[in-house]
């Protein structure tokens, strides 16, 4: 993709931003070589999300999905933030206010260094003991007991810190997001199906709000007739040359 046209109005949306949001999925993560979850090749192709995501999955047999997430561990830790993650860093001084909002568990916004990150789904990161809570670096769970969950000091076991279908988001993570989404004038929703809910429910938000909202997915979402800009081209492609015109934008005017 050598270039996309952005409108003058659209340009305009981004010499005058004050607050921007940007809302990732896992395709931001696709060129760093992990799987997508829905679509061609995607995770839930070979398996039912309902038999690995769910905490009745885990309940009928924890040792299935802990190694599972215990694969997506070795596999996100090895994998590197590609130019998408690089890119959304420099939108932290674009803007007088700027929040990334993800679904994605893997790090690698974090990685790539962008602060202040929230992460709607959990993080695939850390391990959780189901009872009583208690927090540890999941790679040191997987590395203790790599085939079953281990047992925590209350008699709990340790499970992903990550949002399960059926679970509820972190109450205190999903209002923020949506107060961030309700009060942009910016929204960059990116390399998500827009499907999973409640967190696909921000972009209608933003939209509500009057923010000027654009979509980077190479295929079409639910929301694809209701943005202000859709490109459908690659994140790791689209988002720093969409990041070097906003630069341009708000530099030289
Ligand atoms: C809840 C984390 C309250 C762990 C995940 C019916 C209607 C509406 C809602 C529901 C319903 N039935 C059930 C629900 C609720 C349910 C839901 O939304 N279901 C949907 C699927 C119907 N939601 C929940 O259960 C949520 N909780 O509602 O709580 C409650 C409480 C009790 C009882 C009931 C309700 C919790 C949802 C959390 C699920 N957690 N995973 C883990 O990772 O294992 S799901 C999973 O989907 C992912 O982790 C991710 O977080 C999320 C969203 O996926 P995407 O990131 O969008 O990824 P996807 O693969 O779908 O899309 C990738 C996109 O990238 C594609 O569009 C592709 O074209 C694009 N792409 C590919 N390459 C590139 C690219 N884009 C750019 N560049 C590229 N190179
Ligand atoms: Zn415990």
């Amino acid at each position: 993709m050598d270039t996309f046209e952005i409108p003058d109005e659209i340009r305009e949306h981004f010499r005058a931003a004050r607050r921007a949001v940007a809302f990732s999925g896992a395709g931001v993560s696709h060129e760093s070589g992990l799987d997508t979850f829905r679509g061609a090749g995607g995770l839930w192709e070979r398996m039912r999300p309902e038999e690995l995501a769910t905490p009745e999955a885990f309940r009928a047999d924890p040792g299935k999905v802990w190694r599972w997430y215990a694969w997506r561990h070795q596999t996100a830790a090895g994998a590197r933030p590609n130019p998408a993650h690089l890119a959304l860093v420099r939108w932290e001084t674009l803007f007088p206010s700027f929040t990334l909002i993800t679904q994605n568990v893997d790090g690698l916004h974090a990685r790539a260094g962008s602060r202040g990150l929230l992460e709607l789904h959990g993080t695939l990161l850390e391990a959780r003991c189901h009872r009583c809570g208690k927090r540890r670096d999941l790679g040191e769970a997987v590395a203790e007991s790599p085939e079953e969950p281990p047992v925590c000091a209350c008699g709990g076991r340790f499970r992903p810190a990550v949002v399960w279908f059926g679970e509820s988001l972190d109450p205190r993570v999903l209002s923020r997001g949506q107060d961030e989404a309700a009060s942009c004038d910016l929204f960059l929703s990116v390399g998500t199906s827009s499907t999973v809910y409640p967190a696909a429910g921000l972009i209608e938000l933003a939209h509500r709000a009057g923010a000027c909202v654009i979509e980077v997915n190479p295929e079409p979402t639910p929301f694809s007739r209701l943005v202000d800009l859709r490109i459908g081209a690659p994140a790791g492609e689209a988002v720093p040359r969409l990041t070097e015109e906003i630069e341009r934008c708000r530099t030289r005017g």
